[in-house]
């Protein structure tokens, strides 16, 4: 196995020395933001974790290998190629076995910083159980990995694409604690409150440390996620993305979209829609999340044992 994985000297390095590190996706890269602001913003995201003292590795796959931390011309490539295939679970075998070029969702990236022994993971928003799933079945393996695997995802929330609320009863369901940093709510990706009730609110990256540590302490296996909300400065106007999110649902709707093209589309339309606005907002909260995420790296480095 550890065949199929190859490391950034960076990377390396920091494993040898014991130092924190934090991994990063690059879904967000190919599928999640237009060039070049998707470039800028995951050299810039590295830059943020490099000066808070951590590590950051940027998982992809390349030439059929699990790439655990990035070069520029590799990031240049992800932001750029219409080549990169978006790759969660299920996808992952395909993707290496035919040497392809693969962005990795949070299912993914979860699967293969767990492989590499990362324990934190940072990104902006987690994909769930969308509107309407009762008759799509539609709902992200993001949330089965959470279950299964024990990494911590620091994210903004979840997207108001999705239904928020069945996303926390699955979450629940499947054991997965929903920790929330600053407030008592769980976020919504540009608006730092979903309307619902995180289960914990553990607001100093030590509780947050000592929370993880604890869970996988026990035998607990799976994740955490860690709700980071966008700072209220950089949020979207409520009203006006959710006027947004309605009609790029509808226009899904009416266009037939569906499987791994839903959230994609989706994205792409609010985006349009906002006429780049949200993409200030979606910038601020991934560099946001990453200053949190490094914290709570070195805070699990720095706990006894
Ligand atoms: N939500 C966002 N931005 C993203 C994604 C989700 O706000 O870029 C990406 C992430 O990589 C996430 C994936 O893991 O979409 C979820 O896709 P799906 O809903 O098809 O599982
Ligand atoms: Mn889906």
């Amino acid at each position: 196995m550890q065949d199929l994985l190859e490391f950034a000297p960076e990377v390396a390095e920091a494993r040898r020395a014991g130092r924190a590190i934090v991994a990063l996706e690059s879904t967000i890269i190919s599928h999640g933001m237009p060039y070049p602001q998707n470039v800028q913003t995951a050299r810039e995201v590295e830059t943020l974790i490099r000066a808070a003292g951590a590590v950051p590795a940027t998982i992809a796959v390349l030439g059929g290998k699990i790439r655990i931390g990035l070069t520029e011309a590799e990031l240049e490539l992800l932001g750029q190629s219409p080549e990169a295939l978006k790759v969660s679970r299920r996808d992952l075998p395909y993707v290496i076995a035919s040497g392809r070029i693969g962005a990795t969702t949070v299912a993914a990236t979860m699967i293969c910083a767990a492989l590499a022994g990362i324990a934190v993971f940072v990104t902006g928003g987690i994909g769930g159980v969308h509107r309407g799933a009762e008759t799509s079945f539609d709902i992200s393996a993001d949330l089965q990995e959470l279950a299964r695997t024990s990494v911590a995802v620091v994210c903004a929330g979840a997207k108001s694409i999705l239904d928020i609320g069945l996303t926390l009863e699955y979450l629940e369901t499947q054991g997965v604690p929903v920790v929330s940093v600053g407030q008592d709510n769980f976020a919504a990706f540009y608006t730092p409150d979903s309307g619902f009730k995180a289960d914990f609110r553990l607001d100093t990256a030590e509780e947050q440390a000592r929370f993880v540590a604890t869970k996988w302490a026990l035998g607990l296996a799976g994740g955490v996620v860690v709700s980071n909300p966008v700072p209220a400065d950089q949020a979207m106007p409520k009203s006006e993305i959710d006027a947004i999110t309605e009609q790029a649902l509808a226009e899904a709707a009416a266009q037939g979209i569906a499987g791994k093209a839903v959230t994609p589309f989706l994205l792409a339309r609010i985006k349009a829609l906002t006429e780049g606005r949200s993409l200030a907002s979606n910038i601020a909260l991934v560099k946001n999340n990453a200053r949190v995420g490094a914290q709570l790296a070195l805070a699990l480095n720095a706990l006894p044992g």
